[in-house]
């Protein structure tokens, strides 16, 4: 008998710094992947593809959901999140060893009432004590039905190889979807975007309450190199300098680091200008949300 091949949609989703980013770039085993499309049209924003012999794992990107803030964002994210999910195979639920918070609890009710969710408990190598792990987890599974529960540590590599097994054993069989060793719909300055944007929430996230978007404003590409021009909106003068940091050295960093990835993936010189615009409530106006991306 042979085995049948399995390819489906993956949405890996959970309150900010719980692991998502770390474990689903762990799981998908390089940093950025570039994706060609094989498939006429997807419903989601690919973050990258995972292919094995005997499965295709499709990550979609699902904007984080804003728990602090009310108002548009807020509504048009967690709306964003349910349609996502509501198109996805499986759904991993990320939470934090032994870190119960109100942002997890504010998630449930987004969680897919039908569908896989897996919960994969990561962390698991900064747990003090192991056994509280199992009051933890209980806590939770008593308010959503978890298809599985996976502890993991995406840091460290723990248990991911188990967590693809619970996530293939539930995708659909069928074909896949995209060439194996490509990896994404979106261009590559939206790549760049996502990149520097992602260097903000790891250094600043916690701090920046709205998050911000990043405009790649100028992209001029010869062989030679490529220059390119970043502005990051934040939302009030006051988190201007909470994204420099002391003496600018957040945005040095997130500038350094962006750059970094970006030869990497580019394969090429990159000469990159990152800078700070303040764009006053901007996130509540639904139509600029649409021009940045967000729809
Ligand atoms: P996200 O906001 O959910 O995408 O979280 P990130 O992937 O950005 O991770 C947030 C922080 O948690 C980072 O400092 C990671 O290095 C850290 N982190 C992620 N996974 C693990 C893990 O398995 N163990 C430990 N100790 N830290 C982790
Ligand atoms: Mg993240
Ligand atoms: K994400």
């Amino acid at each position: 008998m042979t085995t049948p091949f399995r390819c489906g949609f993956v949405a890996v989703v959970g309150r900010p710094n719980v692991g998502k980013s770390t474990l689903t770039n762990a799981l998908i085993g390089s940093k950025i992947s570039i994706v060609s499309r094989k498939a006429q049209t997807t419903r989601h924003r690919i973050h990258g593809v995972l292919t094995r012999d005997h499965e295709q794992f499709v990550f979609v990107d699902t904007p984080g959901f804003q728990t602090r803030h009310g108002g548009t964002m807020n509504r048009m994210m967690n709306r964003v999140v349910t349609q996502a999910l509501a198109d996805v195979d499986v759904t991993v639920h990320v939470v934090e060893a032994g870190k119960w918070s109100a942002g997890d609890a504010q998630l449930l009710p987004l969680l897919p009432q039908s569908g896989h969710t897996i919960l994969a408990v990561n962390k698991v190598d900064a747990l003090k004590s192991k056994n509280d792990m199992f009051a933890y987890v209980s806590k939770i599974m008593a308010q959503h039905s978890y298809s599985a529960v996976v502890p993991v540590s995406a840091l460290r590599g723990v248990q991911l190889e188990n967590l693809l097994q619970e996530i293939a054993a539930r995708l659909p069989e069928g074909e896949p979807m995209f060439e194996a060793d490509t990896l994404t719909d979106r261009p590559m300055r939206f790549i760049v975007a996502e990149l520097i944007r992602e260097k903000v929430f790891r250094l600043v996230g916690d701090e920046l309450p709205y998050g911000c978007t990043v405009v790649i404003e100028q992209w001029d590409e010869n062989e030679a190199g490529v220059r390119v021009a970043a502005c990051i909106l934040v939302e009030r003068e006051t988190h201007r300098p909470i994204l420099l940091g002391t003496g600018g050295a957040h945005m040095k960093r997130i500038a350094t680091e962006a750059r970094q990835d970006m030869v990497k993936l580019l394969d090429k010189p990159v000469f990159l200008d990152v800078y700070i615009k303040v764009r006053k409530g901007w996130s509540d106006r639904e139509s600029t949300l649409r021009e940045l991306g967000y729809e």
